[in-house]
């Protein structure tokens, strides 16, 4: 059958080995293309005969769907009408990654950060009910955005509601390495326990109490084969927050699932069912090893010639923690991409894992800091705007030691709007006694990590840029600034990775590099103001930088010369990460282009 011709209707129309020869072409088309485009392609695999079985027993979009953290939705998008288009998957003006309603009406519902679609899918079902819409809306979440706080609000809000609510709970046991905590050890249990119910008895009950939808519908089970397993365990943690619990089931059988969903949706009020999945299926190398093939990056990905920013820190805080016995290492499901696992084999009972649970590993790291430990938390910076308050309340006020490695902090390509590290500036600056470093290269990184974990106190940030250095800093030893002074009669400001392209215009301009970005000191200040031309070169958001808190202390000092800011502005779209450099004229060409220099 022809990919292009699939459609939500078309589906239906399918019996169900047909449907199963649908999911073999899916998962081809899905591995082919994160294979040159990049993408994420362990959980995409995983969800295949889901979708499928969600299609065929719902209606999108009357109906809605809703997947948590959203990198398990690329067969739903090709069901749904991108599979002509699924070739341009995360390049610039192509098919996002992750669900978004701007790009399709059967996208319902944001995807990118965990955690959230109880809520957003408890906001839909009531909406739809104020306005006497009888569709259902299906929340998909993995067992990793469980560990996520936001989740168990949601939960505890959606199953006393009377609404049209239907939570898919998809347990691979796997979050991006393994699932970690006690909520993991107890989705396992019940997943072992063999006490099953006959489904089609459960449901009886209840249509016997819905006697208009009732009669049809049972008309129909009574030619149902299959005996489905649910309506679990009385004291089922579910059951008790007020869901019908339907479960286990297996992911990957599409009878099951669909007899399941059909039956969810009859129910007409909040079901959680429960379905077992093997993250990767279909792709042995996925299936073996699915921490790795979680995400994979664009075949023609820029190699890094040395040492990424995460691999250097990695390094750097197991190293330094050989002579710290203080030093504790958190990540919120990030082991890996944060490079906390080298520290994690020599320090295990020092290493903690979270869960995706930013909020709770910064007052956890508060926690630490109060008993006299020295918390280190790896987390990337898109990821750290779940934890302001935590940052306020549970650090800044009693100034806490903690220190935050912001990983990703800047553009980071491919994944789209909300993966971008560009508010981490705006946001720590607004928060009293917050110290920011910005390395441009890999030994600034040692440096400032050294300086921000010995030498300092209170909340200290250390941002640094996804992937790898674009230069050498000549650097010895650690300074909060550097200063190119050849006397030159305009001056350019920056910090972090680009100073790679600033240091190549010191024949057109002086330059004053920040290392400590923030607080901004009365000497940088002082030297800005002998210039009459400043030029700020700012890889993160314009509104709340480092650029604008410049331009204002200088107009406090009576400055009247010009200052020209270049910095995100809106949300950036997905491309490649040199391309939005040049989005935002933050590359070497724009640098030249501010200054009215002409580019060669
Ligand atoms: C707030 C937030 N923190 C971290 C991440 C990074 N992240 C993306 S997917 C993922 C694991 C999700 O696991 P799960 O929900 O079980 O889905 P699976 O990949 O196993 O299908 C993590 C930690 C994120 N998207 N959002």
């Amino acid at each position: 059958m022809a990919l292009g011709k699939i459609s939500p209707g078309y589906i239906k129309t399918l019996d169900i080995e047909k449907q199963k020869e649908l999911c073999k072409q899916l998962r081809r088309m899905i591995y082919h293309t994160v294979m040159e485009n990049g993408g994420h392609l362990a959980s995409n695999l995983g969800s295949v005969e889901l979708t499928v079985a969600m299609h065929s027993v719902f209606d999108s979009p009357q109906d809605k769907f809703v997947f948590d953290v959203g990198h398990q939705a690329y067969a739903h998008k090709i069901i749904t009408g991108r599979a002509g288009c699924f070739d341009s998957l995360r390049r610039e003006n192509g098919i996002s990654g992750f669900p978004k309603s701007l790009e399709s009406p059967h996208d319902a519902f944001i995807g990118g950060h965990s955690s959230i679609s109880i809520s957003a899918a408890l906001g839909l079902a009531k909406a739809m009910q104020l306005s006497n819409d009888n569709h259902s809306v299906v929340a998909v979440i993995g067992d990793g955005a469980f560990t996520g706080g936001e989740a168990y609000e949601g939960l505890n809000n959606a199953g006393k509601s009377d609404c049209n609510l239907i939570i898919v709970l998809n347990e691979n046991q796997m979050s991006i390495s393994k699932n970690t905590g006690g909520l993991a050890l107890y989705l396992a249990q019940i997943r072992s326990s063999k006490k099953y119910y006959s489904t089609k008895k459960s449901v009886e009950n209840i249509l016997d109490k819905t006697p208009v939808i009732g009669k049809s519908v049972a008309g129909a089970m009574q030619g149902a084969k299959k005996m489905i397993k649910s309506a679990l365990f009385n004291s089922n943690f579910f059951e008790n927050l007020g869901f019908k619990y339907l479960g286990p089931i297996d992911g990957h059988n599409l009878e099951e699932l669909t007899e399941a969903l059909s039956v969810a949706k009859m129910m007409r009020r909040p079901c959680l069912v429960h379905i077992y999945t093997k993250k990767g299926k279909g792709f042995k190398a996925a299936e073996e090893n699915p921490g790795e093939y979680h995400g994979i990056a664009p075949k023609d990905a820029p190699k890094c010639e040395s040492k990424s920013f995460t691999d250097t820190f990695g390094e750097t805080i197991a190293e330094l923690s050989k002579n710290d016995s203080s030093i504790c290492g958190i990540t919120a499901a990030m082991k890996y991409g944060t490079g906390l696992q080298h520290f994690a084999k020599e320090f295990p009972e020092r290493y903690f894992d979270v869960g995706i649970a930013e909020a709770h590993a910064v007052t956890f790291a508060a926690g630490l800091a109060a008993g006299g430990k020295t918390p280190v938390f790896a987390v990337y910076s898109s990821f750290l705007q779940r934890s302001y308050d935590q940052l306020i309340h549970d650090c800044s006020i009693e100034k806490r030691h903690v220190v935050l490695t912001v990983d990703r902090a800047g553009l980071v390509g491919e994944d789209g709007e909300t993966h971008q590290g560009i508010f981490d500036v705006p946001m720590l600056t607004s928060i009293p006694n917050a110290t920011i470093y910005s390395p441009s290269d890999n030994h600034e990184l040692t440096l400032c990590l050294e300086r921000a974990i010995c030498c300092d106190d209170g909340l200290c940030a250390v941002r640094y840029a996804r992937g790898c250095e674009l230069y050498k800093s000549d650097i010895q030893m650690y300074s909060d600034y550097r200063y190119f002074n050849n006397n030159k009669q305009r001056l350019i400001i920056t910090y972090g990775r680009i100073t790679a392209y600033a240091r190549q215009l010191q024949n057109e301009a002086d330059i004053l590099q920040l290392i400590k970005i923030y607080p901004i000191s009365e000497e940088i200040i002082k030297i800005i103001s002998s210039y009459k031309e400043v030029y700020i070169f700012e890889e993160s958001s314009k509104n709340g930088g480092i650029g604008e808190k410049i331009s204002s202390m200088l107009a406090v000092f009576g400055y009247t010369g010009r200052i020209k800011l270049t910095a995100v502005e809106g949300f950036v779209p997905q491309a490649t990460f040199t391309r939005q450099l040049q989005l935002f004229g933050l590359d070497l060409m724009g640098m030249k282009n501010a200054l009215g220099i002409s580019g060669e």
